[in-house]
């Protein structure tokens, strides 16, 4: 594949977006990515680099639908993600490939009085374009430190981004086409489609107070650009605070419905993407939980990026640590370090606030006074009263890891 850029065919009126050769080539995969992110038992091993049309090379997960995470050394270029290095994932293999934006249309109907089908055009023309920070983290984002392992895609820490997104309220379109009294849910689908009719088509809902709520936004713009391809071209939902797997890519149909999402084609909010039905959301490692309910949103997390496990800094000389921290809303109260395995704590310094959603940089200077192995923690509090905890909890479905993190590096 020599060809890596996207392909973008304009003329007067059109303006078709192409994912290249994406669909045609199995990717050029290059040398092995050594990064292993924070953790000590990642179970992904090495894992090859890829790149696709408009991406950086990004680490391979699965090549076909793409599954790529971010290099872990991306977080520590600045708190805004670029598009370029931003993570992708696919469930269904049949994903778009070419969209001409002159023949998109978003549709919605169900339990509205007015059925909408808009051009893109015709949706910025809806309400005022608002903006907004904010992380887009998988579920499953550092499934490969389970412990016991669990199935499904062994990922490091890279399966997360923050950007920001450029689009119009969810509720102003919902709005316009008059959602009924008794509404009870309303469920997004994008152009992607499964390949064999037994395969469930990816669609998700959120509850019609979520949707009618300020925050849910439908985005055609990332960091001031054309959403990516791969991220979702031409419109994405998005869900500030809320896990990655209600942000539908390529979204075409909005459904408003009378009664709870269910049946075959919710099979991605009612078999998948759930979490134990309690208050830690976990269950013991390698039980069952008796009851789920649907994975909602980001606990509070933070990680050093200014160095990686394996990494070397010196001693008696001012090192200045870095790193991020993020959670579902409330905004960060507190970055704690400790570079002594835990023993003791230091308050690190917070960085520009780019909105409650956004990733939070941190920083810390600090001066080693011993040769040799150190253990660097960072542990964040949000305002709404959490703290991480010292020790991971598990589920099943290995999702929303949120533990402190340890970092093994040498002092020499
Ligand atoms: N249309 C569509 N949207 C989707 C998905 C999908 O498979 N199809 N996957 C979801 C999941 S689980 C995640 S984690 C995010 C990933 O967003 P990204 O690929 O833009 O990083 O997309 C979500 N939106
Ligand atoms: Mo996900």
């Amino acid at each position: 594949m020599t060809d890596n850029k996207d392909t973008i065919v304009a003329s007067r009126r059109r303006f078709i977006r192409n994912a290249g050769t994406l669909a045609l080539t199995a990717p050029l995969i290059s040398r092995a990515a050594l990064d292993t992110g924070e953790g000590v038992t990642f179970a992904g091993g090495e894992r090859p680099l890829v790149q696709f049309p408009e991406k950086r090379k990004l680490i391979l997960v699965h090549s076909r639908p793409p599954h790529l995470e971010t290099p872990f050394s991306v977080f520590n270029e600045g708190v805004i993600t670029s598009n370029d290095a931003f993570y992708v994932r696919y469930h269904l293999a049949n994903f778009p490939t070419l969209i001409d934006v002159e023949d998109y249309r978003l549709t919605v109907r169900g339990a509205v009085k007015n059925r909408l089908s808009l051009s893109l055009d015709e949706l910025k023309a809806i309400a005022e374009s608002v903006e907004v920070v904010a992380v887009n983290q998988c579920s499953g984002n550092s499934r490969g430190y389970s412990k016991p392992r669990v199935f499904g895609a062994q990922l490091s820490n890279g399966a997360m981004g923050n950007a920001k997104w450029t689009g119009v309220p969810l509720r102003a379109v919902l709005q316009k086409a008059g959602v009924v009294a008794d509404a009870a849910q309303v469920y997004f689908n994008g152009l992607d489609k499964p390949v064999l009719p037994g395969t469930p088509d990816f669609r998700k809902a959120l509850d019609i107070e979520h949707a009618l709520s300020a925050e849910p936004l439908l985005a055609w713009a990332m960091n001031d650009e054309d959403l990516p391809f791969l991220n979702g071209y031409p419109l994405k939902l998005i869900v500030p605070g809320y896990f990655g797997t209600y942000w539908v890519k390529h979204l075409s149909d909005i459904v408003v419905l009378d009664h709870a999402f269910k049946g075959h084609d919710a099979y991605f909010m009612n078999k998948a993407y759930r979490v134990p039905d309690n208050d830690c959301m976990c269950v013991a490692p390698g039980t069952a939980a008796d009851k789920t309910r649907p994975i909602s949103t980001l606990p509070v997390r933070s990680f050093i990026t200014s160095v990686t496990a394996g990494g070397h800094l010196p001693v008696a000389r001012r090192v200045e640590l870095k790193g991020i921290a993020f959670d579902s809303g409330s905004s960060i109260k507190t970055v704690d370090v400790s570079i002594d395995g835990g023993r003791t704590w230091k308050a690190a310094t917070l960085g520009e606030n780019l909105g409650r959603f956004s990733f939070r940089e941190w920083t810390l200077a600090t001066t080693f006074t011993q040769k040799g192995d150190a253990i660097l923690m960072v542990r964040a509090s949000n305002n709404n009263a959490e703290v991480q905890p010292l020790k991971a909890d598990w589920n099943p479905g290995g999702y929303r890891r949120h533990a402190i993190e340890s970092t093994a590096v040498t002092i020499f």
